[in-house]
């Protein structure tokens, strides 16, 4: 059995998004990170970070438990478990592999660094704006990529959609200028809005 220990942030949702898409069963666990149960001593023996998601597979590989943090780490650590998404050509997979990086590297840390920004105490403007323009930048670059491709990693659908939706969708929730006026993210955006798997992963 997969427990799942998480929140509704981009990274957490990532992981979720994961389980559900590839049909994987778990026990979801919501951790309140507004009361700093990330940081009870049991949860960091889970994570040293101290940071959701955390997936806990008992039937690792050679029937051995697994305990895993990382957001893409996770989406790997399904979509290999399920045999899913993954691309079926190996000439794809350099493409692949940029593009789940990209996703994971830049978009969902820059969120995280201007959702700290315009939430601090005091805003300071100017690097809030900062923050701000190259997330932007980096979702307008995805909307030129998908106005030539059909899916992030090119035509076939893998875990980089997956990836790539989890940071869309929460800047499109928290700060939906960011993501205004790009057509082909729109486009792909329906298409993973519509898909139940991501469905059930987004209701808590
Ligand atoms: N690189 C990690 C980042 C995980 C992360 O930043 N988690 C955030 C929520 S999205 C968290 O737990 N924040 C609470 C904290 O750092 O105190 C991943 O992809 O899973």
């Amino acid at each position: 059995m997969i427990d799942l220990y998480a929140a509704g942030t981009s990274n957490g949702m990532r992981a979720r998004i994961a389980l559900e898409e590839c049909g994987l069963a778990y026990n979801f666990h919501l951790v309140d990170l507004a009361k700093g149960e990330h940081k009870k001593p049991e949860f960091v023996a889970l994570n040293p970070f101290a940071q959701i998601p955390v997936l806990i597979d008992s039937e690792g590989p050679g029937g051995k438990p697994v305990t895993l943090h990382q957001s893409a780490a996770i989406l790997m650590y399904a979509a290999e478990k399920s045999g899913k998404f993954l691309p079926k050509d190996p000439a794809s997979r350099p493409a692949f592999l940029e593009a789940l990086m990209s996703t994971a590297t830049d978009i969902t840390p820059q969120f995280g660094a201007v959702n700290a920004a315009v939430r601090a105490p005091e805003v300071h403007q100017p690097t809030a704006d900062i923050l701000k323009a190259r997330l932007k930048h980096l979702f307008k670059t995805w909307d030129g990529l998908l106005g030539k491709r059909k899916y992030a990693a090119g035509e076939e659908f893998t875990i980089a959609d997956l990836s790539l939706y989890a940071g869309y969708w929460r800047t499109r929730g928290v700060l939906p200028d960011l993501v205004a006026g790009m057509p082909n993210l729109e486009r792909w955006g329906k298409e993973m809005d519509a898909r139940p798997g991501i469905q059930r992963a987004l209701k808590i």
